[in-house]
């Protein structure tokens, strides 16, 4: 019998399921830079129904609906408040120079997750002399920080006093329904101090194609504007909308299934000699672990897990990243640590024929 991928590279990998391609074959479809696809509409209206603001914008990706909420949010020659290893900083092209034209001042800040203090710290006020922050930006979940979870407290009081001080913030929500199930609130409870939030339907949702951006009217009419000139005025979206709008119904209530299997990953992976990894520390459905030392090096063990049929990305030289979806169940994260475990046996017993 073949068995089949198991694919932990990201959440992006997963395939529309039957109800979302049947939703595509049937979308009333029209042409959506004229407003007139009614399929993006709706999508629009439940996105923002869900997070319970004005309005909602479809955008092709996460990265062009961070990147058009930047523009909106900022002038050129301003700094951007995020943490260390933000993906609006470290994967998106560098695009937050090139179309923004603004600078990230980070923040280093324990699993990713910054309160006040560190915020405070970065921000930079008018003066004859340097440049001044323009925008906040958190990332909840934390990506690149293990999918880390900001408490609802820490981020309502940055937005608070973010705006005493006229900033607005950002919420890189590309996983923002991960950290609500991790957290057992709504998202609406996460989000309702942002200026403007992005979530991905196309992450652990599962949709095919698609991003939302959630804000004001106003915010939203202007970010229309930035996504033309981005390219991401699509016409005949109804067909991605269709998808998504199964997407945000049927896929939330699902996520603690992937939160399950990413932590039953997290213990397995604790128990092999040499891994390092904490699985208190895994709150939602990403993991990062870092692979014994003296042995193969992150890349060689993802190379070798490839060639048996388990995908996962190296990050470093030492750790490798996995991300956990509704196209993994848990035989399929058995077999990734049983394939681990016998990769990282040879380099064991290699090392020790070494030192004989
Ligand atoms: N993340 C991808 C890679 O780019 C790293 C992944 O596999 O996790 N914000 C966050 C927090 C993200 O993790 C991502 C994608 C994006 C934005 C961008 O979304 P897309 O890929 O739709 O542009």
């Amino acid at each position: 019998m073949t068995q089949s991928v198991v694919d932990l590279r990201s959440d992006t990998v997963t395939r529309p399921t039957p109800a979302m391609r049947r939703a595509m074959a049937d979308a009333e479809v029209g042409d959506d830079v004229y407003r007139e696809d009614p399929t993006v509409n709706r999508l629009e209206e439940r996105a923002a129904g869900i997070f319970g603001r004005e309005a909602a914008l479809l955008v092709p990706s996460g990265t062009m609906g961070n990147q058009t909420a930047i523009k909106v949010h900022t002038r050129p020659g301003q700094e951007v408040v995020c943490e260390a290893r933000a993906h609006i900083f470290n994967y998106e092209m560098g695009m937050i120079g090139a179309f923004s034209g603004v600078i990230p001042r980070t923040v280093l800040a324990e699993d990713g997750i910054m309160n006040w203090d560190h915020v405070q710290s970065a921000i930079r006020t008018r003066s004859d002399h340097h440049s001044v922050t323009g925008l906040i930006e958190l990332e909840n979940s934390a990506n690149l920080a293990g999918g880390s979870v900001y408490p609802i407290e820490v981020s309502d009081e940055i937005c608070d006093r973010a705006h005493e001080r006229g900033l607005p913030v950002h919420l890189d929500g590309a996983r923002v329904f991960n950290a609500a199930v991790a957290l057992g609130k709504g998202v609406v409870e996460l989000t309702r101090k942002f200026d403007s939030i992005m979530f991905c339907l196309s992450k652990g949702l599962g949709a095919p194609v698609g991003s939302m951006l959630v804000g004001s009217k106003a915010f939203i009419e202007e970010a229309r504007l930035v996504r033309k000139m981005l390219g991401g005025g699509m016409r005949q979206a109804g067909i991605l909308a269709a998808a998504g709008l199964v997407a945000l119904e049927e896929t939330p209530e699902k996520l603690h299934i992937d939160h399950e299997n990413a932590k039953f990953l997290a213990e397995g992976l604790a128990e092999i000699p040499g891994v390092k990894i904490d699985p208190a520390k895994i709150k939602t459905n990403i993991l990062f672990f870092g692979v014994p030392a003296g042995g193969f090096s992150a890349s060689e063990v993802s190379k070798r897990l490839a060639a048996q049929g388990v995908l996962a990305n190296p990050t470093s030289q030492s750790s490798i990243r996995m991300v956990t979806h509704f196209d993994v169940d848990r035989a399929g994260c058995g077999r990734a640590l049983q394939v681990l475990r016998e990769i990282l046996a040879v380099t064991r017993s290699s090392a020790s024929a070494r030192t004989v």
